[in-house]
């Protein structure tokens, strides 16, 4: 017995024993103080404070202050700089294509990422960001703005401030640029989505995605943060990016004469926009000094104009120029688009509203396709065709997933209307 209890208190000493050097061993790795984050981040609409990149002991200028070119231990960064002094590797055989350490030397557009969220969207978010850093933007460091009908809380903006390498701004938006205009008759609304609730159309039935669609179509370019830029590149929770960013597409969009870009291109719900049309028609009637010649009309249109196809760039990824949306063209445009209350007597949604614009008011060349950035937002994957460029790229996207040659893609159709030809290997991935 006494032999019994004597083995039993044993054992409890030494499951002890056991517990404490557990104990012991996981505090031990948390001994470590925690991630100190820069005082200004918390306040609203200011950039966050020592943010200076460093890279292996050398100080880099802040992104959007002067650089002072010529010092040798400050890599050279900054707005003014001479782009011919620092050419893109564009492919592998350029110079430099290798090097993807480190920030990069030279010339940085007047751009930004810009993300509209809620407070809800924090981890969805950091997703995001954390991708675009690691393929891109860690050795670049633009800014990132982030717009909210509410308040961004503390917990956002810490989160995010931390992910992102550039500067960090968040943004109010005002309620004017998230309401009813006054000329929208409430009930005729409310009627229209009881209708689209009991048709079960997604988001039909939502108050909040059309001032959602609404503010992208017409505001987020005005918002006071927005306009210190010529840029932005949008960037939604939960989206993906499959390989690796060789160049500044900001770069290439400035240099190349670009205003607006995709990736991914389909079919818009029918449902969604019946009369979209027959607005965008009234607004080229009484405004032809808007529409370019050269234009993409090809893209949105089988007969010259007269019915819409519904194709449409998917804007939930957009690099393009904030001047150009905030240009009479564009302004007149939207204005013309919300006094027909399509927003609310409908849904229309801000990729056709920009797909149109961008494919009336630019010219063909002004548009341009993304191959090399790989990306998805639920449930459409760009992955680029052609093993070699994957490879080269380091992608770790699935190739069969590449919506582009699809049957619901418009993509074939912009390539066709601009004469270019299709990256080898597209007929394997029509279906
Ligand atoms: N602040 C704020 N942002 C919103 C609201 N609704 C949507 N957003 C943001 O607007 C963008 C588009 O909304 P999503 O819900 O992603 O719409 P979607 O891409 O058409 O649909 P999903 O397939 O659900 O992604 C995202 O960046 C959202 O975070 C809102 O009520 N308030
Ligand atoms: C960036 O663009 C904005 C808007 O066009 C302009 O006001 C600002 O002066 C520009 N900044 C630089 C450094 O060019
Ligand atoms: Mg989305």
């Amino acid at each position: 017995m006494a032999a019994g209890s004597a083995r039993y208190v044993r054992y409890i000493l030494f499951a002890f024993f056991v517990l404490a050097v557990f104990y012991f061993i996981s505090n031990s790795g948390t001994i470590e103080p925690p991630i100190k984050l820069p005082a200004g981040s918390a306040t609203d609409e200011t950039p966050a404070k020592g943010k200076s990149p460093t890279t292996g002991g050398t100080t880099v200028g802040s992104t959007g202050g002067s650089s002072n070119a010529g010092t040798k231990d400050e890599l050279r960064v900054g707005p003014n700089l001479d782009p011919a002094e620092f050419p893109m590797p564009m492919s592998p055989a350029d110079p430099g294509w290798d090097d993807l350490s480190g920030v990069r030397e030279g010339p940085r557009m007047n751009a930004t990422f810009v993300t509209l969220a809620r407070n809800g969207d924090i981890w969805e978010i950091a997703r995001s960001i954390r991708q675009v850093e690691d393929r891109f933007n860690r050795r670049y460091n633009y800014d990132w703005v982030f717009l909210n009908d509410k308040p961004f809380d503390a917990a956002f903006k810490k989160l995010t401030t931390s992910l992102v390498s550039g500067k960090t701004f968040y943004g109010e938006i005002p309620k004017e640029h998230w309401s009813f205009p006054p000329h929208i008759d409430q009930d005729k609304a409310k009627k229209v989505r009881e209708d689209m609730a009991q048709r079960k159309i997604i988001y039909g039935d939502s108050i909040s995605y059309r001032h959602m669609c609404r503010f992208e179509s017409g505001f987020f370019f005005h918002q006071p943060l927005m306009l210190n830029y010529d840029y932005y590149w949008r960037v939604e929770p939960s989206v993906e990016l499959f390989c690796d960013i060789h160049y500044d597409p900001f770069r290439v969009m400035h240099e190349g004469g670009k205003k607006y870009s995709f990736v991914l291109s389909l079919y818009e719900y029918v449902e969604t926009i019946p009369t979209l049309w027959e607005s965008v028609k009234k607004f080229i009637k009484n405004h032809p000094e808007h529409i370019v010649p050269g234009n993409s009309m090809g893209f949105l249109s089988d007969d010259g104009g007269d019915s819409y196809n519904h194709c449409h760039f998917w804007s939930n990824f957009e690099i393009g120029s904030l001047r150009w949306l905030r240009s009479q063209a564009y302004t007149d445009y939207f204005e013309s688009l919300d006094q027909d209350g399509g927003f609310f007597y409908e849904r229309w949604g801000d990729a056709p509203v920009h797909s149109i614009a961008a494919a009336l008011m630019l010219k063909k060349e002004e548009i341009h396709f993304f191959n090399d950035i790989a990306y998805y937002h639920v449930p459409f994957t760009h992955c680029p065709t052609g093993d070699k460029i994957r490879q080269q790229l380091k992608c770790h996207c699935n190739p069969k997933d590449n919506f582009d040659w699809k049957g619901y893609s418009c993509t074939s159709r912009y390539f066709e209307i601009n004469g270019l030809e299709k990256p080898e290997g597209w007929e394997n991935q029509q279906d």
